[in-house]
């Protein structure tokens, strides 16, 4: 069988991980997710602890362009390393099924919380 390498589509990522924890699961996991990725030593991920730790969440199929590709997307000071704020934002960018989730979540937390008051 002819080994075609497809390219990894990053969005393909997200989407599975919510049918498998649910929304609230989600973004605990996406924490979860930079804790593992990143470099201790500076609480960041760079390219090295990216690629060190990939396939621990199923990325290793990522060749090295495309994990300097998620860097260099999510970098968004610049910094060429990742921080947690970034990381999860691009997490949820890259996942344009997902746009609408978070906006949700607001919604709900918001009902609770004035249906609570009795507003
Ligand atoms: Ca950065």
């Amino acid at each position: 069988m002819a080994a075609r390498r497809q390219p990894v589509e990053f969005e393909d990522f997200l989407p599975l991980m919510a049918e498998r924890l649910g929304e609230k699961g989600l973004m605990e996991e996406l924490c979860n997710g930079f804790r593992l990725l990143m470099d201790p030593r500076w609480g960041l991920i760079t390219f090295d602890s990216l690629k060190r730790n990939a396939a621990l969440l199923g990325l290793e199929a990522l060749g090295d362009d495309e994990l300097r590709a998620m860097l260099r997307e999510g970098d968004a000071d610049g910094d060429g390393a990742l921080s947690q704020w970034e990381f999860c934002v691009l997490m949820v960018r890259l996942s344009p099924d997902l746009m609408d989730a978070p906006r949700r979540w607001m919604d709900d937390a918001f009902r609770q919380a004035f249906g609570a008051a009795g507003l």
